[in-house]
């Protein structure tokens, strides 16, 4: 290839690599496959080692990240970065709303976005290249964190029209983003990071651009610097579709209200929508749309007096540990909760937080009669942020770990390189209580109707020892249960019934092989298929599975090694219970459903649904979820970002869904 062809070559990658990042990050719909992109992405890589002079600023493999800094510069920006007033409830909106009607009229309207959860950032671009990327910092002087910004793809290097601009944004994680981030960095042993916010702030604040690459930040621009008038521009909403035309990524959940009635719908819809979305928001902003009315409205020291930003709620708040909770798990380990005064976070009343384990109520010091500060991040389970220490009455006590188990009280031994305290006496109440609630649980035996009061209670009557006797209640005996009725037993007893030809993974789940998930039991069961040949397997034999490792090995053959199991299994064998891998066999014959008797394929991002939720769905109603798409496949159910499977799936002429309709035709 000759120079000139070179070139060409180079600019025509360079272009089309930008236009599928563009499709696959902004519009977040991709046009070719992962392997395409990465294929012409090396490609490109070997031309430009090869031929330095052909690496252009905005070509996509500046996005790698480059060299390792020394420091970040400061930069003033051109226009100070402004602030924003704070609203917190509907007063401070309507007088709000007040303030601007008796400055510009009734005849006006707003624009409403979401308030991303990130960092301000600002962009100048010169002639359509990407020039500087910079913090906010005080407002007039941030820090130059162009290497880290140009890593972010929905960053453009290069703007569709040559012209000089400054955008103004927020930068920030997406939410699967950040818990693969902790979740990764919890099994490398290092700190994780309390919030996407601060996760995203981290990486910004990285010195070496190949950190913050490896981190899937995003950004929303949501203004530009500077004069909308030198763009022709009359208002926000067309500065921001402007944005999206020049290749930025704007936030499209924006919504125009007339009315101050319609902003507080706007607010109250997404106060209840907020979790579904990909990424944190912490409130709404409203500004007065069009540039003339703001004229009017002005400025004060520090804030457009066009704008507000309404914030959610306080995710956390204080209150105080009245109590600690101690519960005995199923397999012994012995977990605190603190008990609290109930308070109101984020609209649900708090009363419990995890206290995780002994470690960590020593590390933060947390006494009973301490007020503490509760967090709350979206579903996640509450837990005890800190301590108020000033706050601290006097003569509290250090909190202690009992020596003995609450349950039964036998002694509590802390294992080696464990943090957790266990109880290991095998006929600890607390212990086969909980072993009998997982075996009838939803993933396990699926017997509906048996709580943990009336589990508890039959083991007190002695009714139950082991999850093997309740195969043998009869209906007496549960009516003679605490609020049973005649009803309810009925359909209990019809449960326990029906469990019984259950398929073999359920009652390996169900039995609690210490390290076996309901995963590992479905990689068993569908293996040995019988419950006899995994009880004499070799530990070669369970080596040589894809999906097990030593650790769970280990503790199968320990299981089975023990009399009173294999006593277990004969009083079951002899009740009837099925310990056979039936898999996708049995029962099939009589759903009334799609998916029954289809090979399905789940692809891409889904965001409704989990995806063993999904799985786990189809399978009920006689489906089967494969890997990979071929001529076999009856359906594809493609999510976000769906790429080579869904390309297949079109090749081949595979029906294709989206999870929309999935969700429809599950809740049928
Ligand atoms: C968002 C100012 C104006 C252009 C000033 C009206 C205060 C952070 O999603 N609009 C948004 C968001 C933030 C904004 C403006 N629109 N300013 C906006 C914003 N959709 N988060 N902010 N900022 C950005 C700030 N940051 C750090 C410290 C103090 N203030």
């Amino acid at each position: 290839m000759d120079k000139k062809q070179l070139e060409q070559k180079v600019a025509e990658y360079n272009k089309l690599l930008s236009e599928y990042g563009y499709a696959y990050y902004v519009l977040d719909q991709p046009v070719v496959s992962d392997n395409v992109y990465d294929q012409m992405l090396h490609e490109l890589i070997a031309i430009e080692e090869a031929n330095p002079e052909l690496i252009y600023p905005d070509s996509p493999t500046q996005r790698v990240g480059g060299e390792v800094l020394k420091g970040f510069n400061k930069i003033e920006h051109r226009y100070p970065m402004l602030s924003l007033g704070n609203a917190f409830n509907e007063r401070d909106l309507r007088d709000f709303d007040a303030r601007v009607r008796a400055s510009v009229g009734d005849y006006f309207s707003y624009m409403c976005e979401l308030k991303i959860d990130g960092l301000a950032i600002s962009l100048i671009y010169q002639d359509g290249l990407l020039q500087t990327g910079a913090t906010r910092g005080n407002g007039t002087i941030g820090e130059d964190i162009t290497e880290n910004l140009k890593t972010v793809h929905s960053v453009p290097l290069r703007l569709n029209k040559a012209i000089s601009i400054e955008a103004r944004g927020e930068c920030y994680m997406p939410k699967k983003s950040f818990a693969n981030l902790n979740k990764l960095r919890e099994e490398n042993g290092e700190e994780l990071f309390a919030n996407p916010r601060n996760a995203a702030a981290g990486s910004l604040r990285q010195l070496d651009p190949k950190i913050a690459a490896s981190r899937n930040l995003a950004t929303f621009i949501y203004a530009l610097g500077g004069n909308g008038e030198d763009y022709d521009l009359t208002s926000h909403s067309e500065t921001l579709d402007f944005m999206d035309k020049l290749g930025f990524q704007t936030n499209h959940e924006r919504q125009k209200c007339s009315t101050i009635e319609d902003v507080l719908a706007y607010i109250e819809e997404w106060t209840a929508k907020r979790s579904e979305l990909a990424y944190e928001i912490d409130g709404i902003v409203i500004k007065v749309d069009r540039f003339d009315h703001q004229q009017e409205l002005g400025f004060t020291a520090k804030a457009p007096k066009w704008s507000i930003a309404y914030k959610f709620p306080a995710e956390e708040v204080v209150t105080k540990v009245l109590d600690v909770d101690l519960t005995v798990g199923r397999t012994g380990v012995v977990t605190p909760t603190a008990i609290l005064e109930p308070v109101l976070v984020a609209g649900t009343t708090v009363q419990r937080a995890t206290l995780h384990n002994e470690d960590v109520i020593r590390e933060k010091d947390i006494r009973i009669g301490d007020f503490v500060i509760i967090r709350k991040a979206g579903d996640i389970i509450p837990e005890v942020k800190e301590v108020m220490l000033d706050q601290r009455p006097e003569g509290l006590e250090p909190f202690k770990m009992p020596t003995n188990c609450p349950a039964c009280d036998s002694e509590l031994v802390r294992l080696e390189e464990e943090v957790a305290l266990r109880c290991v006496n095998p006929q600890c109440f607390a212990q086969i209580a909980e072993g009998i609630s997982h075996f009838v649980s939803r993933n396990a035996m699926n017997i509906d109707g048996l709580g943990e009061r009336v589990v508890e209670q039959l083991l007190r009557e002695e009714l139950i020892k082991d999850v093997s006797d309740l195969y043998t209640l009869n209906k007496e005996d549960v009516l003679a249960m605490d609020r049973m009725g005649e009803k309810s037993v009925q359909n209990l007893l019809d449960a326990i019934e029906a469990s019984k030809s259950n398929s073999l993974e359920r009652l390996l789940f169900g039995l609690g092989i210490r390290h076996v998930g309901s995963k590992a039991a479905k990689i068993l069961a569908e293996r040995f298929e019988t419950m006899d040949s995994l009880a004499n397997a070799e530990k070669f034999e369970l080596l040589n599975i894809d999906g097990l490792g030593e650790k769970i090995a280990d503790s199968i053959l320990a299981y089975f090694n023990k009399q009173e199991v294999r006593d277990l299994i004969e009083r079951l064998r002899g009740l009837n219970v099925n310990l056979y891998y039936t898999g996708k066999k049995v029962n099939t014959e009589d759903i009334d459903s799609v998916f029954n008797g289809k090979v399905i394929v789940l692809t891409g991002k889904l965001s409704q649904l989990k995806r063993q939720e999904a799985q786990a769905k189809i399978e009920e109603l006689g489906g089967k979820v494969t890997g990979s798409v071929s001529k076999k496949t009856d359906l594809v159910i493609a999510g976000e970002e769906a790429g080579s499977k869904l390309a297949k799936a079109e090749q081949l002429g595979v029906e294709v869904w989206d999870e929309a309709r999935l969700v429809e035709e599950l809740s049928k």
